[in-house]
């Protein structure tokens, strides 16, 4: 399987509001390298970087003033005189009456921010790009005809909004490939999303669609991040009703109660008869996740590739979360292996 890898996504090194201090995040630059390492230790196959695109690429997923804000957060900052990382600190919560794009910085970052899990540095727009290339670079090598592809991108995606960073993502890697996918001739395009968060930004820029399906297997919103997105009963809008499926399951849930819903994932992407298949892999449903709380074991994710590649669908991997960088790699890898054993 092609690997598509950019090492720019170490520009980005983000801090991360925790017990009341700021510290490294979680969503760090070793963990890409820890799944690189294991892509190649295992002999996934061919590695690639991402090549250029223009920022127009992007509008499929995202508003234009919203790119534009990221590609000039970084300089507006530093133009007040800050040198540490950009974070907001108001939101347009209900009830405030405005709902107009601040002029200065400080009121920008809340405007476009779902919380204060996306901080913006000198290299954070670089490494944001070099991330949602790959996954575009990926989506056209899937169009020359080849079954599957892997985007290992960073920082991840599934979090941003059509108009909103946060949770670690910035642009959605997956919806941007989605939108390239039908840009390319899909008439339909699924988007299954297995990281432990519910991909509340994918949800929100296809909610009102019917040409991506979008599917989501996560942790209980009642109690897990995001909270305000991920029920059961959100099922899209308008043109979108019956194309969003939540299937949140109970924290501390384990391979039986996780394989159950992905069978009912896979019934629901079957009858949409997909052209293509974008998978949001996160790896943070590990036993061993520090920030999350599911029980998936190693052997657990060979048997989830196995089980997507039964589909029998062009499918893009596209990178999300996992937070235990010693073991993230081989859970990673191994879905991938798991896809390729089942195509065997
Ligand atoms: N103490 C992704 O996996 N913070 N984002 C959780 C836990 C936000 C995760 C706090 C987690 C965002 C792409
Ligand atoms: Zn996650």
């Amino acid at each position: 399987m092609l690997t598509v890898y950019s090492s720019d996504h170490r520009l980005h090194h983000g801090v991360e509001l925790k017990d009341g201090a700021i510290s490294a995040s979680f969503e760090k630059p070793e963990r890409a390298e820890t799944v690189l390492a294991r892509v190649k230790a295992a002999g996934l196959g061919e590695i690639i970087a991402p090549r250029a695109y223009d920022r127009s690429e992007y509008a499929g997923a995202h508003s234009e003033r919203y790119v534009e804000f990221l590609a000039n957060a970084w300089s507006e900052w530093t133009a007040t005189g800050r040198s540490c990382q950009a974070l907001p600190l108001v939101w347009p919560i209900r009830g405030l009456p405005s709902t107009e794009l601040p002029q200065f910085i400080d009121g920008k970052l809340g405007f476009f921010a779902m919380d204060a899990g996306a901080p913006i540095g000198a290299g954070t727009w670089e490494a944001v790009c070099s991330s949602a290339n790959s996954a575009l670079t990926a989506v056209d090598r899937l169009s020359d005809g080849t079954r599957s592809a892997f985007a290992l991108c960073r920082p991840p995606g599934h979090h941003a909004g059509r108009e909103y960073m946060g949770g670690y993502c910035y642009l959605n890697n997956a919806a941007i490939a989605a939108q390239r996918c039908l840009e390319q001739g899909a008439k339909r395009v699924a988007v299954l999303d297995i990281d432990f968060h519910h991909g509340n930004g994918t949800q929100d820029i296809f909610y009102q669609r019917s040409d991506v399906l979008f599917v989501s297997i996560h942790g209980d919103p009642t109690v897990c991040y995001p909270y305000f997105s991920g029920h059961a009963d959100e099922r899209g809008i308008g043109q979108g009703e019956g194309f969003n499926l939540n299937l949140p399951l109970p924290k501390g849930s384990a391979m039986p109660a996780f394989e159950a819903a992905l069978f009912d994932a896979s019934a629901t992407i079957a009858r949409y008869r997909a052209d293509a298949l974008i998978v949001s892999l996160g790896v943070d449903t590990f036993e061993g996740d520090p920030i999350s709380h599911f029980r998936l074991r190693t052997p657990d994710y060979l048997r989830i590739g196995e089980m997507i590649e039964g589909l029998g669908v062009p499918t893009l991997f596209v990178m999300e979360g996992g937070y235990l960088v010693d073991e993230m790699g081989v859970n990673a890898v191994n879905v991938l292996l798991g896809f390729e054993g089942g195509a065997r």
